[in-house]
């Protein structure tokens, strides 16, 4: 077999591990922490239809044909199968199947919309140990889960359309805080200066977005053929450059690091917890005759008094 297919297959495999929490996940994270870090990560976010994925195309053509490898993660937090929508994007990334340097994954929630944010971090971390340059992660919608994955990126460009009035209205202050980069898609169509007046004026109210000396570009596009995607190469390669001379580049990966430490320590703790003995107890309690007036603060309180004597 090619050494370049078996490599991908052992990527998928591995991703496949981390996804599924499996038990050789551990490894393999720690692994890619060891040798990773390097990647710069994209999150792509807007409302359905918005054209991410025709954006995240060009984006992706463009950094393999300037030799990047570069990977590309399509996340749907509504759907629990990796179907629909998503092997509608399959389709659409086919323009990108032939190269070597791309890869392709999506991934769905089969559980908590909180694990799929940490699944994306996770996968994340094992692209950037396999050596990618750039990844893309495109989620769909615009709501507290995106803004969950917006934070596996270094930089997120929120997509939208001149119809998209009412998304930035029910998303309020949470578009303005986690888009680095606007961008007005569809600029073929009517009302495009309408939408770039409107981002413009929230941009220049809002009060302070970041210690980072940035100001939010809004930039228009027609993705179907491609106007506009250098502007927002541009703007991205700026930015990036901007997280370097500010040093901003290692705390974004210092807090990202803090997170998942966080996470490791908590859910050891809480496995190291809820042993079988734990659980007979609570369910005990909560059976009592006396469970009607009992309050679970006495309960958690009992459990963790019980924790202290063993
Ligand atoms: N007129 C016009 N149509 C566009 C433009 N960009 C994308 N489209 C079309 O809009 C539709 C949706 O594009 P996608 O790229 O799939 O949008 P998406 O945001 O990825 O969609 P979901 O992932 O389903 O949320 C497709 O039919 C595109 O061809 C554009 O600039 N102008
Ligand atoms: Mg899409």
């Amino acid at each position: 077999m090619d050494k370049h297919i078996r490599h991908i297959k052992q990527l998928a495999r591995d991703i496949s591990e981390v996804e599924n929490g499996g038990p050789g996940a551990e490894i393999l994270l720690d692994k890619a922490w060891k040798s990773g870090k390097f990647a710069f990560r994209i999150g792509v976010t807007g409302p359905p239809g918005a054209g991410k994925s025709t954006l995240v195309n060009w984006l992706a053509a463009s950094f393999s044909d300037n030799g990047k490898k570069t990977a590309v993660i399509s996340v749907d937090p509504s759907s629990p199968f990796t179907g629909g929508a998503i092997l509608g994007d399959r389709i659409r990334m086919n323009t990108l199947s032939g190269r070597d340097n791309v890869y392709i994954r999506s991934m769905a929630s089969r559980g908590s919309l909180g694990g799929l944010s940490m699944k994306t971090h996770d996968v994340c971390d094992i692209l950037d140990g396999y050596g990618f340059d750039i990844i893309l992660i495109e989620t769909v919608g615009v709501g507290q889960i995106e803004l969950d994955i917006a934070q596996a990126a270094d930089v997120t460009l929120t997509v939208l359309v001149p119809e998209s009035g009412d998304d930035i209205q029910a998303m309020k202050a949470g578009i303005m805080e986690i888009s680095d980069i606007f961008i007005v898609n569809k600029s073929d169509r009517h009302g495009v200066e309408a939408m770039v007046t409107h981002l413009r004026s929230l941009i220049a109210l809002r009060k302070k977005y970041s210690t980072l000396p940035w100001e939010q570009p809004v930039i228009r596009t027609i993705a179907t053929s491609g106007k506009g995607v250098d502007a927002v190469l541009t703007a991205l390669d700026k930015y990036r450059k901007m997280l370097e001379n500010q040093q901003a580049w290692h705390s974004i990966r210092g807090e990202r690091m803090k997170n998942k430490v966080f996470q490791i320590v908590n859910e050891t703790l809480s496995a190291h917890f809820w042993t079988p003995e734990k659980r007979k107890m609570l369910r005990e309690e909560l059976q009592s005759a006396s469970a009607a007036q009992q309050s679970p603060f006495r309960i958690a309180e009992k459990l963790l008094t019980s924790l202290r004597k063993a």
